[in-house]
């Protein structure tokens, strides 16, 4: 791998062009040249690139992959399975708890021999948050039977890549492999990297893609995959993976030799640098191992025998390589971004440990440091501070601590913050002005609200200050619907810019109680606090004077990967709101289609171009899905339409806490990635709103009634004249996408048609 920086002679070589990317780039620009057949993916910082990388490409024309936006990763990682076994050669990207939310899917793609590559993009796995780099996500993947490759710059993300697939096809491995490289580090920075510059080399060096084992493709010859087994098969089935496992680490040198002739760049199974005759040296993961050679450099000009080990592949472990490298090494420092707590030491310590025991003539002392979590940088001055750990070792002949944290520090309690907003609670949300009362006769409440301005006395549930975008309209849609809810609120926001922009520790803008979980799970968080707190309250081991409203909020993409969750949240009947802000598009990550972006809007993953004409699909009529679960009360809202949002929140809060579970979404703008003008916010969505795209209506104990009807206010516009607004749908007014204007115009006057006769007839 040092081969990397040095001036590569070409000698036998194919051609190759010199360029400066970075990882995720370099990911992108193999899987294109492989031209994989599929990619089921979903979006997570530091992966997402990828994806959009390729869809880019993709309106360019220049690969024929079918990208596949799953509903999460939990779904990436079954369509990629569906493929592989059909066989195709299938590509994923994820990070972090993308990753663990497909983990279980892992062995079965192992366990049942279907090879593919993934790019694991490693980054902190929550909680808390963090979105930057270490490799705690990695470290759930050694027990999943998957090859895996550690990359350490952008260039060996892309040579890994192209090695992984043919590794994983090889008949005597025949198992999934994923590459994984540092969120940010490798993923972003960009580096000077060489990249075939014709495909036909790559696609020469993978080979055709296998035919010889039992997938679905060929019909004629009809196949069960994962018929369940038990005792002896199902022992000697994991046996041969075992032995797939280790036959890839023998793999693995063959094609790295081969990939060796074509590119000039030589890939062993350890990146020893200055090892020779070492007698410290560090054993690191990735980027950190690069940082550290300098470091090396400079030990040895002052007389220090130092070097670095860092290995190529982790899945099989390169025992006997390591056992061979550290014969002479008298101290060792194992440096690890993720810890296995409890364990006195993370995994690759032991792994490192256990391959020395069967030297019975190793002396090496082993110290173990769990260093760098939530990408905490790791300069020069950390490797230094490493080595002088390894040499007190060296030269006392024993770790004084064998194992601990590198880099954490002690909290001075003089630094206690002072809150800048006194919480509040009780009475300063309730302005008596609010009437709700159930009507016998027609089974429908009666709201009665105030002009808006004596509400304003009420105060905001989030205080200004925050980080939105500026007129990012997630905030007044909330605080409306707020305005319309008396009292104390629990809040619980998914992942998502409004909760992203309103925490960060140690500041918050929320005034009441919020918590924070993960978007697949929130409306499952929440139903268990709400039943918490009214079994506490039940038994008297809280007093609490007044009834609290709970509510979820979500946006469009939460409601996406959190589907299913929330589905069941209204199913089991818990007195809460789920309230979804919908942006159409993953804005946090940066402006991903979601099943609610229309069809034909440009996303970071629907790109415009000669191929590809934006979103292909339909957006998702989640107030219907919902509708159809039965709970008592579903609404839509916009800001455009205040007083209509705000009587919204009183009935949703009355329904919240005397029948049950409530849903409501609210279109809001996101001038960022919609690429529409601030001062346009509000026009947006009401003219959203009188194209019939997003009608204002509400479902009340099964019965729908049209809140606002354009139609009859004169007021009803077409498409075009909402969607001129926004530079992600401009192009759709242009004379060659009609087809798709008329088609979206189509779609919405269907829906548009249905709500009118469930509006006209109580029954529908
Ligand atoms: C399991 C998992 N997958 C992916 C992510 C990355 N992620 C966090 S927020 C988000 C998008 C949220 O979209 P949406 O709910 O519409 O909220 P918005 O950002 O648009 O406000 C994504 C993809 C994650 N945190 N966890
Ligand atoms: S990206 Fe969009 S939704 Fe997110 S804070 Fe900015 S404007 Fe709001
Ligand atoms: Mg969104």
């Amino acid at each position: 791998m040092a081969i990397l920086e040095e001036k590569l002679t070409k000698q036998g070589v194919a051609e190759q062009v010199s360029t400066f990317e970075s990882g995720n780039e370099m990911a992108a620009t193999a899987a294109a040249q492989i031209n994989y057949h599929i990619m089921g993916y979903f979006p997570i910082t530091p992966s997402t690139e990828v994806a959009q990388f390729l869809d880019q490409m993709k309106t360019r024309g220049q690969h024929d992959i079918k990208l596949i936006p799953a509903d999460g990763e939990h779904g990436s990682a079954g369509i990629c399975y569906g493929a592989a076994a059909t066989g195709a050669r299938v590509i994923n990207a994820t990070s972090a708890n993308g990753f663990l939310y497909m983990l279980e899917q892992m062995p079965v793609q192992s366990g049942t021999r279907y090879p593919m590559v993934m790019n694991l993009v490693t980054r902190a796995v929550s909680g808390p948050l963090d979105i930057r780099g270490d490799h705690s996500d990695l470290y759930y993947a050694l027990n999943t039977g998957w090859v895996i490759l550690t990359a350490k710059t952008p260039q060996a993300v892309y040579d890994m890549n192209i090695m992984a697939l043919k590794i994983a096809e090889h008949s005597k491995v025949r198992l999934p492999v994923i590459v994984a490289y540092d969120g940010f580090f490798t993923s972003h920075q960009k580096r000077r990297v060489e990249y075939f510059k014709d495909r036909n080399a790559v696609q020469q060096f993978v080979g055709e893609c296998p035919t010889d084992y039992n997938f679905v493709r060929d019909l004629s010859k009809h196949v069960t995959i994962g018929a369940h087994m038990s005792g002896d098969d199902f022992i000697n089935n994991h046996y041969q993976q075992s032995e797939a496992i280790y036959n890839a680490g023998e793999v693995f040198k063959e094609v790295a030799a081969d990939y060796a002739k074509l590119s000039g760049r030589d890939y062993q199974v350890l990146d020893l640098y200055r090892m020779e005759d070492a007698e410290v040296a560090l054993f690191l993961l990735n980027s950190a191992a690069e940082s550290a050679k300098d470091v090396v450099d400079q030990l040895r000009n002052k007389g220090i025998k130092a070097g670095v080990i860092s290995p190529n592949i982790i899945r099989p472990f390169p025992a006997k390589e390591i056992r061979e490298a550290l014969k002479n090494v008298k101290a060792l420092l194992v440096g690890e971004r993720a810890d296995s707590y409890g364990a006195n030491g993370p995994n690759l310590t032991h792994e490192v440990k256990s391959a020395l025991q069967d030297d019975k003539d190793n002396k090496t002392i082993v110290l173990s440091r769990v260093f760098g979590l939530g990408g905490k940088d790791f300069y020069a001055d950390d490797a230094h501070a490493f080595f002088n750990m390894a040499v007190d070792a060296m030269e006392m002949g024993y770790a004084e601590k064998p194992f601990d944290y590198y880099g954490h520090v002690p909290g001075n309690p003089e630094n206690i913050l002072k809150p800048v907003i006194l919480p509040q609670h009780g009475d300063v949300y309730k302005t008596g002005l609010i009437d709700v009362k159930m009507d016998e006769e027609t089974n429908k409440l009666k709201v009665k609200i105030p002009p808006l301005r004596a509400l304003t006395g009420k105060p905001k549930r989030i205080a200004s200050g925050h980080g939105a975008c500026p007129g990012c309209g997630i905030f007044t849609g909330l605080e409306l619907f707020f305005k319309g809810i008396e009292g104390d609120i629990v809040t619980l926001f998914q992942t998502g810019c409004a909760y992203v922009t309103t925490t960060g520790y140690p500041s918050t803008s929320h005034k009441q109680t919020m918590i924070h979980n993960l978007f697949q799970n929130g409306a499952a968080t929440l139903s268990g606090t709400v039943e918490a707190f009214m079994e506490l309250k039940r038994r008297g081991e809280i007093n609490v004077s007044d009834e609290a409203t709970f509510v979820m909020i979500t946006g469009d993409g939460g409601m996406d990967i959190g589907m299913g969750s929330a589905i069941g949240t209204a199913l089991r009947g818990h007195k809460l709101i789920m309230l979804e802000y919908d942006n159409e598009g993953y804005m946090n990550t940066g402006s991903q289609m979601s099943y609610s972006t229309p069809i034909g809007h440009m996303t970071s993953t629907s790109g415009v171009g000669k191929v590809q004409r934006g979103k292909a699909f339909h957006h998702k009529d989640t107030a219907q899905i919902m509708a159809a679960t039965n709970i008592p009360y579903v609404f839509t809202g916009s800001e455009a339409f205040p007083q209509d949002l705000v009587k919204k929140g009183a009935k949703a809060q009355w329904y919240a806490q005397n029948v049950g579970p409530v849903y409501g979404k609210l279109l809001i703008t996101c001038p960022l990635n919609w690429k529409s003008d601030d001062r346009y916010g509000t026009k947006i969505v009401e003219e959203a709103v009188n194209s019939c795209f997003f009608p204002l209506y509400e479902i009340e104990q099964g019965v729908t009634t049209i809140t606002y009807n354009p139609e009859e206010k004169n007021k009803r516009v077409p498409l075009s004249d909402w969607l001129k607004y926004m530079g992600k749908a401009k192009h759709l007014l242009k004379e060659e996408n009609l087809p798709i204007l008329e088609e979206f115009e189509a779609e919405v006057e269907k829906r548009w048609q249905r709500l009118k006769a469930k509006h006209e007839n109580p029954l529908l």
